[in-house]
């Protein structure tokens, strides 16, 4: 008896094993498939280069220089010929400083995240020569603008992809699609393989200046954008809303809170921004200190300006902000999202920036408002740390 009962618990304990063991293995195999998903190498060689899993890949970062220059955006002079305004736009990847010590690999206009700033006069005649320095193949888009059909660099659509080596030259006047609008903050990026390209850099603010433009003391564009970075490795894969993808860094002009630029004003300044969301997601942009006025979205300026003090600026949109800094301090204008406002979860980082309200003859440093061009990134990164320990409310509050 004894052993007729040892012999069925011992046989059940055998079932049990080998359930057991075939129940890990078939785990161990979905684990490796997920872990190849997340990592998009596998998925991306079987797919090829222009397959979804593809987009995920990283930017290749063999060969890949540091970028020369610290700011992004700055303003693209033209060459003025026959009346034509020529500029120079050349794609290149650059090892991109977003933090002191934190670079990412993207996919740049002339070596600088964001793309430099084109402005011109409602009307003008623009001629923008694209080199592709890249390995791969691109296009320029000229968002919001009444472009000729052909020059709309939608990608086997309204031209050939400029391949890498290949020079390609747009024309168009600067006058905003739909013609209703005389100017306001427009927008210029890749469209060949837009969710890559356009979330590894390539994109840049392009200002079309009205005849009567309203007047304001200090004026900014602020690009947002949002990264995917590996901080061991340097791996940098374009952002985007899936798993393994999703951003864990975040800037405003190319870098992220405390390296972005503090904004210096005088009491009594009247300031613009022009908000471009550059990224795949959408964030709500607050500000402290006092309210604004929506006065333009996408290049259009409102009948009626819309009082708000948080803006949701979504993939492509533009908001022009104006406010008069009424109140002297230092105010933060940032994301609402707390996970936005951190640096791979570190927190305070990303999408913040502090704007000095200094009051008028008070501070040495308010009376000269500073130019990203003079800003030196060091003493800004201090200045911004000091700001968030003085503050008294967390950014997402
Ligand atoms: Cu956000």
């Amino acid at each position: 008896m004894a052993v007729r009962v040892l012999f069925w618990v011992s046989a059940a304990a055998l079932l049990a094993a080998v359930a057991a063991v075939a129940v890990a293995v078939v785990a161990l195999v979905r684990a490796g498939e997920q872990k190849a998903a997340v990592s998009g190498q596998a998925p991306a060689a079987a797919a090829g280069a222009h397959g979804t899993a593809g987009h995920a890949a990283p930017a290749s970062s063999a060969g890949v220089p540091d970028a020369t220059e610290q700011v992004g955006g700055g303003l693209l002079r033209p060459r003025l010929e026959n009346g034509v305004r020529v500029y120079h736009l050349v794609t290149r990847a650059v090892r991109w400083e977003i933090l002191p010590g934190v670079r990412v690999t993207a996919l740049t206009y002339n070596g600088i995240v964001p793309g430099p700033e084109i402005r011109a006069p409602y009307g003008a005649r623009v001629r923008v020569i694209v080199k592709n320095e890249l390995p791969e193949p691109t296009t320029v888009h000229w968002h919001g603008i009444a472009v000729p059909n052909s020059m709309d660099g939608v990608p086997d659509v309204t031209q050939p992809p400029i391949q890498p080596g290949e020079t390609f030259t747009y024309e168009f006047r600067a006058i905003p699609a739909g013609r209703s609008s005389k100017g306001g903050t427009f927008l210029y990026h890749s469209h060949v393989e837009e969710d890559r390209q356009m979330g590894l850099g390539l994109s840049g603010v392009l200002v079309i200046e009205p005849p009567r433009a309203e007047r304001y003391d200090v004026e900014r564009t602020v690009m947002i954008a949002e990264w995917n970075l590996d901080p061991q490795t340097g791996e940098t894969r374009p952002a985007m809303d899936m798993e393994g993808l999703l951003p864990n860094y975040f800037t405003l002009n190319g870098k992220s809170f405390p390296a972005t630029e503090v904004i210096r004003v005088k009491r009594g300044d009247r300031v613009l921004l022009r908000l471009v969301g550059a990224g795949q997601f959408t964030h709500p942009m607050h500000l402290h200190g006092t309210d604004f006025r929506i006065v333009a979205k996408d290049g259009h300026p409102l009948a009626v300006p819309q009082a708000a003090d948080v803006v949701q600026v979504g993939s492509g949109e533009r908001y022009d902000i104006a406010f008069t800094a009424t109140e002297p301090g230092r105010w933060v204008f940032h994301c609402h999202i707390g996970h936005h406002v951190t640096n791979n979860g570190d927190d305070p980082g990303g999408l913040l920036l502090v704007v000095d309200v200094a009051g008028r003859g008070t501070s040495a440093l308010a009376e000269t408002t500073s130019t990203p061009e003079a800003t030196a990134q060091g003493t800004e990164s201090m200045e911004g740390m000091e700001a968030m320990q003085g503050m008294e409310h967390r950014p997402g509050g």
